[in-house]
């Protein structure tokens, strides 16, 4: 069992709202997208956002424990459509700040964009979750002006051919060397590491071996100090296991969330809430026993 976080990392701010990290959290996904990977086009209708019934499945996300909603405008599914910076906002910042009108849950941006983090972080985000680490020109000192935790993810290439052939020396030491690179970028743009989450962006330029590899010795990552997410919910990780298409690997998700939550992991990214919530409470439970 890890323990990693100080009693200072273990609480962290997100605009107006406080988490205790040493609970697991699991984050649901909203994906306002026509084309995202497990779930894209839900809220879609004529190539128009549908407002209400994003707010459906938010609300009811919220109802069944998610602490952290993560709302993406941009698929970065392999061969997706780029969209344009005026897009991304009109498809998040609605609904942004439609659930922090009515829900009592952290809202997390899901964007490379500095207009959007600048925007987004206007609307009530409360967290910038990038795929590409604050890489994009501009994006580290719009996320410094926020104040807001960023949660750092680890992808090899780009969405269009980060799955074609993915080498490293060591998948866990690499990535550990990223993120040190990726830590000391933001501390010099004034990102302190307290606001620093970190995510080794399971199936972003990985073979499934690189990602059970990652799993398995996630606590390395975790010993870093930071607070550790993870998303693996439906991912080709579970489906090449199980040889199950994307709407029958939530068992094997499962899976990944207890495995990642003993091994550090503090926040679960995952389509599926309700199972989720219950299969890390019923591991917190165990873990903390005294018997
Ligand atoms: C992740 C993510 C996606 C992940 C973080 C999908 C936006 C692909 N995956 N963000 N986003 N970590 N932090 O299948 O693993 O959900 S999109």
């Amino acid at each position: 069992m890890c323990q990693v976080l100080t009693k200072r990392q273990a609480k962290m701010f997100f605009a107006n709202q406080r988490l205790d990290l040493t609970q697991p959290h699991v984050m649901g996904v909203i994906n306002v997208t026509p084309d995202s990977f497990s779930d894209g086009g839900d809220f879609f209708s004529s190539q128009t956002v549908c407002l209400d019934a994003a707010m459906v499945r938010a609300r009811a996300m919220v109802d069944q424990g998610a602490s952290i909603l993560d709302i993406g405008g941009e698929s970065t599914r392999p061969g997706a459509d780029l969209v344009s910076v005026q897009q991304e906002i009109d498809r998040v910042i609605p609904i942004i700040e439609a659930i922090k009108a009515s829900l009592d849950v952290v809202v997390s941006i899901d964007t490379s964009t500095p207009e959007v983090i600048t925007l987004a972080a206007k609307a009530g985000a409360g967290l910038i979750n990038d795929v590409r680490a604050l890489g994009r020109q501009g994006a580290l000192q719009a996320a410094a002006h926020t104040k807001l935790p960023v949660c750092l993810m680890h992808m090899q290439g780009d969405p269009k051919t980060m799955q074609n052939n993915p080498t490293y020396s060591s998948v866990v030491a690499d990535i550990s060397d990223y993120f040190d690179e990726r830590i000391k970028q933001c501390n010099l743009f004034g990102i302190p590491s307290d606001r620093i989450i970190l995510d080794p962006g399971f199936g972003f330029g990985k073979t499934l071996r690189h990602n059970l590899q990652l799993l398995k010795h996630l606590s390395v990552l975790a010993n870093k100090g930071m607070p550790i997410l993870v998303g693996m919910s439906r991912k080709s990780m579970i489906g090449n296991v199980l040889n199950r298409p994307v709407d029958e690997r939530l068992y094997g998700g499962l899976a990944t969330a207890v495995m990642a939550y003993e091994r550090g992991a503090r926040i679960v990214r995952v389509h599926d809430v309700a199972p989720t919530v219950d299969a890390l409470r019923m591991t917190h439970a165990i873990i903390n026993s005294d018997a």
